[in-house]
């Protein structure tokens, strides 16, 4: 098993379509979790990251290794339900001038499937669109997604707005992608997160959900 997670997260870095396919699919068989799996994939993204920046890779390739993760999502079917009837209690999006999307869009899988109300505000959201949805809605999660350095600076931005419209104690706001302790401290968000399973069970800790009332049952193919 531990050879099958390993030679998967090098078959997406060295962007091998083809064998992530069936390691994936290898790895389900063999029982591994799908969000084990997912997992990674998201360490092999990141090591492709890394190659670009050392010149290695070129967008045309980060473009691939998108390809390559949709192309996974669709062997792990993480959303079984509509969220259309679910009252909203969270709203996700990822920052202006960012476009990254496919973490943000697993996270809203999850939560979806664990039937959590997600509202999707997209990419490349400007921070009073982000502020308006809080207000309308009374989500009681603010869940940003940036990949970029930028993102940082408009992260914080939002919150100070939130500040500003006297809506900070209303919502809980999470930070998700490129992050860590030291950007979440910098924003002024309550947490960070850059796995999602960590990413929901926090979702389910401040919606006050029984963490036994939710199985391990969120993919559809576990
Ligand atoms: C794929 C990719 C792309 C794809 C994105 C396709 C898409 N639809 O998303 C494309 C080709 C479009 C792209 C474009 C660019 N990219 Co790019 N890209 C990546 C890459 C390789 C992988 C990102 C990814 O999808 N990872 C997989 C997902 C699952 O991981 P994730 O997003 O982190 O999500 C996980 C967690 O963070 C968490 N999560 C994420 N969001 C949220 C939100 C919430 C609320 C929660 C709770 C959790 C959560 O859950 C997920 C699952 O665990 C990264 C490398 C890296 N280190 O990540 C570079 C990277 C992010 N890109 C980079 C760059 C530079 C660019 C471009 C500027 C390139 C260019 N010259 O044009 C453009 C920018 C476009 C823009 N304006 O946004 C840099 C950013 C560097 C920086 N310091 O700013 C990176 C880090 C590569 C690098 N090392 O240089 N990119």
């Amino acid at each position: 098993m531990v050879n099958t997670r390993r030679m998967l997260v090098t078959a997406v870095e060295t962007l091998d379509e083809e064998k992530v396919i069936r390691l994936v699919k290898m790895g389900l068989n063999k029982g591994i979790s799908p969000l084990d799996l997912i997992e990674d994939v998201h360490q092999g993204m990141k090591r492709v990251g890394v190659l670009y920046e050392r010149e290695n890779y070129y967008i045309a390739d980060l473009i691939m290794a998108s390809l390559i993760f949709q192309r996974v999502l669709t062997l792990i079917p993480i959303t079984k339900e509509s969220a259309s009837e679910q009252k909203p209690q969270v709203i996700i999006g990822t920052v202006k001038h960012d476009i990254h999307d496919i973490g943000k869009n697993i996270i809203k899988g999850l939560l979806r499937s664990r039937g959590i109300g997600v509202i999707d505000l997209g990419v490349d959201v400007p921070p009073d669109v982000f502020v308006d949805a809080v207000q309308e809605t009374g989500a009681k999660i603010l869940g940003l997604s940036g990949l970029l350095t930028s993102s940082y600076e408009v992260m914080r931005e939002i919150i100070d707005t939130l500040n500003k419209s006297n809506l900070r104690s209303r919502v809980q706001v999470m930070i998700g992608g490129m992050v860590n302790e030291d950007v979440k401290e910098y924003v002024g968000a309550d947490y960070w997160v850059d796995d999602c399973a960590y990413g929901v069970e926090v979702c389910r800790h401040i919606l006050n959900i029984d963490v036994n009332s939710c199985s391990n049952t969120m993919v559809g193919v576990v």
